[in-house]
């Protein structure tokens, strides 16, 4: 083979081992990561599932609820239960049916969610797949690989996959709650029921799982960590780098949270589920995660994803029944999208894996508003417009779209500032429009009834 060919072959070669290692260094081109993120920007809006022992708990402990709000997938830190207390009341109530995950898959793909993140573990510590690394998971309890049954799933729908992965472990004997005040832990305050406890070993358990769900079940789209402290975070609590560079080496595309960490330059500001920053380096992350909050603008240049409750808890709960109307969720949906962030809506399956009635036909309903108007939500980007008084924008190209929340009375919809020239203005729910310039701005001549009282569209094509 000629020399300049073995050149030629040598230098490809490298080039390719760049690509796969240069996100790991951090050296991921603009361009590398524009194409590496790209799916996930246009899709938009995917289904968070938060399912565990907790689940079969269903926010009750020793026959009484435990409360009717808040986080029941945290049940065994509010009644500060040991782990061997709370396994032996949990373990029996987590009996999933068979096609538990067949029924999360389709309900995702009716919804219209182009992505499922589902916790592969939890604070609880409570594995999901069948782990070599640890006795307290699916393969050793119920002789099931859930995560294989879930993944298969949804693959089978044509959905991406991600892992909620809890760095928080509170089953592992070696996780050593004493080194954080700020995160949780049932026997926080109590000394170490072994005595002593090396964080390093558990830093490694991590590590060996993380490595078992990213080396043994195909492709994996997110993973989503949870969470850190600001008094403990990082390499010093997790190992974070390596953590990260195992993830990319494992799954080079894969788009990861910012979650091992709680600094300024990782997107936070404070605790709190409000505590996050508009402002993220790619080596702690690709996108910032605002909790049960959608921020008042957007945030350019930077990846976001609202994730947030249909009730108040993430876990199942027996007595949660705060339900938000599908109103509200559609035009979060909608508000989260003109401002170019991504939606995480959860859903609390039960013990047995089923899906309480209240979170199918909310995502059903969804799914039925994204029929008819996806491509407003699809591949667009945030809206021109802030403050709309009727509502909101998004933007694909030359393609305006007005998600008109308030029909106006007399007909007559006015643009604020909209003064481009208008090639078609039609409703996506179908029937023609109007549009006229006007003295504040364009003027929709729109149809006495709205289309959909949540939220009716009005496609514009600009000249
Ligand atoms: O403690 C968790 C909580 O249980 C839930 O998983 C949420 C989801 O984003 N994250 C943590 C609280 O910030």
């Amino acid at each position: 083979m000629q020399r300049s060919c073995r050149v030629l072959a040598a230098a490809s070669c490298l080039l390719a081992v760049i690509a796969v290692i240069a996100p790991a260094l951090g050296a991921e081109s603009s361009s590398d990561r524009d194409a590496r993120m790209a799916w996930w920007r246009e899709a938009r809006f995917g289904m968070f599932v938060h399912w565990g022992l907790y689940s079969g708990l269903a926010g009750t402990w020793e026959g009484k609820p435990v409360a009717t709000s808040g986080g029941m997938e945290w049940i065994q830190n509010r009644v500060k239960a040991d782990t061997d207390t709370y396994a032996n009341r949990a373990i029996p109530l987590f009996k999933p049916t068979k096609d538990f995950a067949r029924e999360w898959a389709r309900l995702a793909k009716q919804a219209g969610a182009k992505y499922v993140v589902f916790t592969s573990k939890h604070h609880e510590g409570f594995a999901l797949h069948d782990s070599k690394a640890s006795d307290y998971d699916a393969g050793s309890v119920l002789h099931r690989d859930l995560v294989r049954e879930i993944v298969d799933a949804l693959r089978t729908e044509g959905l991406r996959v991600g892992f909620y992965h809890s760095v928080i472990d509170w089953h592992h004997d070696q996780y050593a709650y004493a080194l954080s005040e700020q995160l949780p832990h049932p026997l926080k305050g109590q000394p170490y029921p072994n005595g002593t406890r090396d964080h390093a070993k558990y830093q490694a358990f991590l590590r060996a799982q993380v490595d078992e769900l990213l080396s043994n079940y195909g492709p994996v789209d997110v993973m989503w960590w949870d969470y850190s402290a600001q008094d403990f975070q990082g390499q010093e609590a997790w190992r974070a780098f390596d953590l990260m560079a195992l993830a990319r080496e494992r799954q080079p595309t894969i788009i990861m949270n910012n979650r091992l960490f709680r600094i300024p330059e990782a997107g936070w500001k404070s605790m709190g589920t409000e505590g996050y920053a508009p402002s993220l380096d790619p080596k702690y992350g690709d996108f910032i995660t605002p909790e049960q909050h959608i921020p008042d603008t957007g945030m350019p240049g930077v990846d976001w994803e609202t994730c947030m409750t249909m009730n108040t808890t993430w876990g199942y709960s027996e007595h949660d029944h705060a339900w938000k109307s599908n109103e509200t969720l559609i035009r979060n949906l909608i508000d989260i999208a003109s401002k170019g962030g991504n939606y995480l809506l959860n859903i609390g399956p039960k013990g047995d894996g089923t899906i309480p009635a209240e979170s199918v036909a909310a995502m059903r309903a969804i799914g039925a508003w994204l029929k008819v108007n996806g491509e407003a939500i699809y591949g667009t980007s945030a809206g021109r417009f802030r403050n709309l008084p009727w509502g909101r924008s998004t933007t694909k190209g030359k393609t305006i779209y007005l998600h008109v929340f308030d029909w106006p009375s007399d007909q007559r919809l006015v643009v604020p500032g909209l003064n481009d020239r208008v090639r078609s203005a039609s409703l996506l729910a179908g029937g023609e429009v109007k549009a006229a310039p006007g003295e504040r701005g364009l003027v929709v001549q729109v149809p006495s009834q709205s289309p959909d009282p949540i939220a009716s569209v009005i496609k514009l094509e600009i000249e």
